[in-house]
Parts: C-alpha cells; sequence; structure tokens
C-alpha cells in the first residue's frame, strides 16, 4: 500500500511538530523534525553568526531522508523548503498563526529581542507560504490556521480526510 509524503512547513512557533506527531500517532505515518535530525547527526555547515543559528548541510539532510522518502508515508517538519526535491512531496501545509499568538509562543519558548523579531516579521510577511509556492506547484500548497486548539483538531481531520483519498485515488 503506497501512502504520500507531506511537508509542514511554516515559522517556527505555529505548531507544525504539534500537528506532525499526533498526525503520525494518528496514521501511524513517519514523522520526521529535519531540525532535530540536523542536531542529532551535526547535519551543520558553519554557524550563521547574524541569525544565531547554525547552518544546515542541505546535501546531507536530503541524502540521509531519500531512501524513506522514496518509500512514503512520511511527514517532514521543516521551517524551510526549497531545498527539498519538489518529487518528494504529494501536499504541502503552511501553518499560519496570528502575530499575537505567534508572540506568546516565542516568547515562552526564550526567544527574545531580534531573534523574536525576526520570526514574527517572517511570519507577518508569509516567507513560508511565498517560498513553498516557489518550490511546489501552486495547487499542492495549502495553508492553514494554527491560532487555537480548534484549529488543530480541524486541521488533523482535513488532512485524514485528504490521506484517506489519497490512498483510495492511488492504490
Ligand atoms: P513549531 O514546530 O512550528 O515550531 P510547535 O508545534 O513546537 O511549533 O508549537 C509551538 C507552541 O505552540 C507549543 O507550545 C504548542 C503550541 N501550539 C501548537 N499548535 C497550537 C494550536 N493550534 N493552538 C494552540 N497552541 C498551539
Amino acid at each position: 500500500m503506497r501512502r504520500p509524503n507531506l511537508l509542514l512547513t511554516g515559522t517556527p512557533g505555529v505548531g507544525k511538530t504539534t500537528l506532525g506527531k499526533e498526525l503520525a500517532s494518528r496514521t501511524g505515518m513517519t514523522y520526521i523534525n529535519v531540525g532535530d535530525m540536523a542536531k542529532e547527526g551535526e547535519l551543520y555547515e558553519g554557524f550563521d553568526e547574524e541569525y544565531d543559528c547554525p547552518i544546515l548541510d542541505e546535501d546531507r539532510v536530503i541524502d540521509e531522508l531519500e531512501d524513506k522518502m522514496s518509500e512514503g508515508g512520511v511527514i517532514v517538519d521543516y521551517h524551510g523548503c526549497d531545498f527539498f526535491p519538489e518529487r518528494w512531496f504529494h501536499i504541502v501545509f503552511v501553518l499560519r498563526t496570528e502575530n499575537s499568538f505567534l508572540y506568546d509562543r516565542l516568547e515562552s519558548r526564550g526567544y527574545k529581542g531580534k531573534k523574536l523579531q525576526d520570526n514574527l516579521q517572517c511570519e507577518i510577511f508569509q516567507t513560508l507560504y511565498e517560498e513553498a509556492m516557489l518550490s511546489y506547484r501552486e495547487e499542492i500548497v495549502h495553508q492553514l490556521p494554527s491560532n487555537t486548539p480548534e484549529d488543530l483538531e480541524r486541521n488533523l481531520d482535513q488532512i485524514m480526510q485528504w490521506i484517506e483519498q489519497w490512498m483510495k485515488d492511488n492504490n
């Protein structure tokens, strides 16, 4: 039985991990957090002083994921999306969070000053949505509101319905 690959993207704090893990537990699909994977494997190629974070070694990330992605049934979570092979994903979800909610979440994560402002701006300018629209066919890119627990439930329901339909159409 072939299963689709999903990409969850969006600004840090919008709820990718929360949605991805819950989706994986409800569907039995594999959840992969690219940030965690990079940390564990030290898949970095330097440090960005301006943004105060390590620079992802994108080629090594792709090499490590390739086999799993070709099997299908993978949920990928990352706050970037332009370097993944386009052929990997059957659907792309960009989570969106209103500023006041995002501010509180990032602040309680310990972000402050420039890092906090940069991430809020990233969401206001819909940077990840534009990156996704430029990197994948527009028809497969969907925005999902991710402000409240009700949003989370609705997103889970909608995505599970989509997966079910995809399985019917492709098996
Ligand atoms: P990300 O993986 O995009 O960085 P996260 O899943 O770690 O985000 O979520 C950040 C925080 O927000 C975390 O404390 C859980 C909370 N959260 C996530 N989705 C939410 C939602 N739909 N409603 C309310 N809180 C949410």
